[in-house]
């Protein structure tokens, strides 16, 4: 099949706002910082403008930035579907209150137009069916996307994949390409289950016939898709998305040593597809990948500036980590693709497992095609910060989640956003 350059697509970060019942209730088995931050107060208020101004940074490098609004909370449907009652274990009852939605590189997997069979932009909201909290989003998640993305001649949103098959949306989908808007390879990572892993501790949360359908449904060209397992180990160690060690941006792969069940035949999978392909791996000998999953080094951002070279926007624990910044300190010195890297302060969310890669979801598309309501520039941006200074929690204690104070509170401030971006019709 022949596939096209198309002019005028740009990357777009879409990074989802942080809801005003962020909150630290343990729900996402295998994710480390999750699990360790399980009842510790959260500050909602600091969260979402810490995710601010990582928008706000990247809005004055890149000149472009989406957003996506936080969804409904508490969840009023699940809390009756659950039978809630006040008698059940508090990490069911945290369920409907989740904010998990900012972290929109699991909203859904996107193939750009230039790799699809009808030259469209193809969005399948993800199905996050192995946790709970995160399988209430893809309803209001589609929605959004629907709204945001409504033009039929160059958007396409599906439906998700049946709920046999877990999907997690981008953070297990990586595109290589010359640039933005010419073809690309897109590389799907998948996780074995644990009963063909001869056990473990954590699920994979990433099934290979989800990322196979998805494939199918975006109309990709089989030559142009690579399908890799991730590695048992990496998993094990907390990698419950593969972006937790691995990230992409045009013809650059920058990924831990361990990231793949077969490294050899991954790289030679992916450069039999993508021969231009510029690998920059971490060998385990210099970042641990322990460390690497406590520092969140390649859940970053790798945008292409506007003077052609990379940036790697990483979280500030990376900057706090001797290996790690020794590390960056050296890639920022060599004269690989990558020539500088920022940290960014989004610690609020670190402490449940997202990191600055985490809060975006990734789209090449035409901007004037997107409904503006969800692109930001800076006085859309005081506008959003207003709304969250008034009105967002200060703190979440863990015995504030059920609370009907909380909830009014919660709804009001996700209210107020609504308005001050003119969307009510999210309400
Ligand atoms: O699904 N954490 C999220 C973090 C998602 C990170 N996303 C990417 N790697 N792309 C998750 O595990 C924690 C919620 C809690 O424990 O309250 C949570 O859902």
């Amino acid at each position: 099949m022949e596939r096209r350059a198309m002019s005028g697509l740009v990357e777009i970060n879409f990074d989802g706002i942080v809801g005003p019942s962020h909150n630290y209730a343990g729900l996402s088995l295998g994710n480390i910082a999750s699990a360790s931050h399980r009842g510790d107060p959260s500050f909602p208020r600091a969260a979402a403008l810490q995710g601010l101004a990582k928008m706000r940074g990247n809005l004055a490098r890149l000149g472009v930035q989406g957003f996506f609004v936080p969804l409904p909370r508490p969840n009023t449907a699940l809390i009756e579907r659950l039978a809630l009652d006040g008698s059940e274990d508090p990490a069911l009852r945290a369920a409907p209150w989740s904010a998990s939605s900012m972290w929109t590189a699991n909203a859904a997997t996107v193939s750009p137009a230039p790799d699809t069979a009808d030259g469209r932009c193809h969005l399948t909201p993800a199905n996050l069916v192995t946790m709970l909290h995160r399988a209430q989003e893809w309803p209001d998640t589609k929605r959004q996307l629907d709204l945001a993305f409504a033009d039929r001649a160059h958007f396409a949103v599906h439906d998700p994949v049946p709920p046999t098959f877990g999907d997690e949306g981008a953070a297990n989908h990586m595109r290589l390409c010359e640039s933005h808007g010419g073809p690309g390879v897109e590389v799907f990572v998948y996780g074995r289950p644990l009963s063909e892993r001869g056990g473990g501790r954590f699920p994979a949360r990433q099934h290979e016939q989800a990322s196979r359908l998805v494939a199918r449904a975006h109309g990709l060209d089989a030559a142009r898709c690579v399908f890799i397992e991730q590695n048992p180990e990496a998993i094990e160690a907390g990698a419950f998305h593969n972006d937790v060690v691995a990230v992409a941006n045009e013809r650059v792969l920058f990924v831990h040593e361990r990231a793949f069940a077969n490294r050899e035949n991954a790289y030679e999978a992916i450069r039999a597809a993508f021969p231009a392909l510029e690998l920059v791996e971490v060998p385990a000998s210099e970042v641990s990948l322990a460390e690497a999953i406590r520092t969140y080094l390649f859940n970053a951002q790798l945008p292409t500036l506007p003077d052609g070279t990379m940036a790697l926007v990483v979280p500030e624990e990376c900057r706090e980590s001797a290996s790690v910044w020794r590390y960056c300190e050296r890639l920022m010195a060599s004269n690989g693709p990558i020539r500088e890297v920022i940290p960014v302060d989004v610690r609020q969310s670190m402490a449940n497992g997202g990191g600055p890669a985490c809060l975006r979801l990734r789209v090449v598309c035409d901007p004037a095609r997107i409904d503006p309501r969800f692109l930001l520039d800076e006085a859309k941006a005081e506008r959003i910060e207003r709304v969250i200074a008034h009105t967002w929690p200060e703190q979440i204690d863990p015995g504030d989640i059920g609370s009907e104070a909380l909830a009014q509170q919660v709804v009001a401030a996700r209210d107020a956003l609504l308005d001050a971006l003119d969307l009510g019709e999210l309400a």
